[in-house]
């Protein structure tokens, strides 16, 4: 792939060898796509095992959740989704969306400064803006899943001047970020697709062992540890209703719990988030 010389999908073969051992088993790369998530979705269908990873330089109808866009240049960014086959019932694949998130963050740690968080339920953020997202999307009946996709965006060498004018304010990425934080980098150093891709499989894949061995409570622990969500004040939109309250926990299957004035409490299973103070 000649126009992405930072994105190689052998080196990221490379480095995860040994390293992880669901995750990656097969990456399939694309230039460009309509869809990680879709495409994976059709995989997924078709029979694609446990562990098959989705990457594309570039998205032309990158989704986030609700039907919304996201923005998916190439030369950029992350663009990936990965095939699950857990054996949980629909109401656990939020935990998966947590899971991912913890992944992320730790990756981001891994291989820069910055101090990564994640506010609930799918976003990674950094400095209060938004540098990744995660949706996750699965196939089930009642009782079980048939499969999941986990989407993961994460902008690593997006500038300001790559994003439209409503995302300036909102979103960073980890170029932006690094350059914040060391001051030797003031010019901003482009960082290696590979490396970032290749750290955030590994951490997936340890995360997904230990969510298979230990369950959802260790996800659910180091969330909250790694979270800037909880304890905070926050607006949650939920379609045309608006909460105002204190995130005081999540719960066992990852809804928000929501504590208004008055002490009354109210569980919240998706939304968006706005922390207040
Ligand atoms: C998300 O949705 O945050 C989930 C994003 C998942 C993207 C990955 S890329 C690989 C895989 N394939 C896909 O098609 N999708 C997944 P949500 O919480 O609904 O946030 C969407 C909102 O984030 C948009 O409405 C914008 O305001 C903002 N946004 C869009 N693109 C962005 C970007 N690149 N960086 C930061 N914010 C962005």
């Amino acid at each position: 792939m000649s126009k992405s010389p930072d994105l190689s999908i052998e080196e990221i073969k490379d480095a995860i060898y040994g390293h992880s051992n669901i995750i990656g088993k097969d990456i399939i790369f694309f230039d460009t796509i309509e869809s990680t998530n879709a495409y994976a979705m059709k995989l997924a269908d078709m029979g694609y095992p446990e562990g098959t990873v989705i990457i594309a330089d570039a998205q032309t109808s990158g989704k986030g959740r609700l039907g919304r866009k996201w923005l998916s240049p190439s030369g950029k960014n992350l663009y990936m989704s990965i095939i699950l086959k857990p054996e949980i019932p629909p109401k656990d694949a939020s935990i998966l969306t947590l899971m991912s998130a913890v992944a992320c963050v730790f990756a981001i740690k891994q291989i820069s400064y910055i101090n990564a968080s994640i506010k609930w339920p799918n976003d990674i953020i950094a400095s209060n803006k938004k540098i990744g997202g995660i949706l996750t999307e699965i196939k089930a009946d009642m009782d079980r899943i048939f499969h999941a996709v986990v989407g993961i965006g994460i902008n690593i060498n997006l500038d300001i001047d790559n994003m439209p004018d409503e995302l300036k304010t909102h979103a960073t990425s980890i170029k932006m970020e690094q350059r914040n934080k060391s001051a030797e980098e003031q010019k901003g150093v482009d960082f290696s697709r590979t490396i970032v891709t290749a750290e955030i499989i590994k951490e997936l894949d340890r995360w997904y062992n230990i969510f298979i061995k230990s369950g959802k409570k260790t996800i659910i622990k180091e969330w909250l540890d790694l979270s800037s969500t909880i304890g905070r004040m926050v607006r949650v939109t939920v379609g045309a209703n608006t909460f105002t309250g204190i995130a005081e926990a999540i719960d066992e299957d990852g809804m928000l719990i929501l504590k208004f004035s008055d002490n009354t409490t109210k569980k919240i299973s998706a939304g968006d988030v706005t922390i207040l103070r």
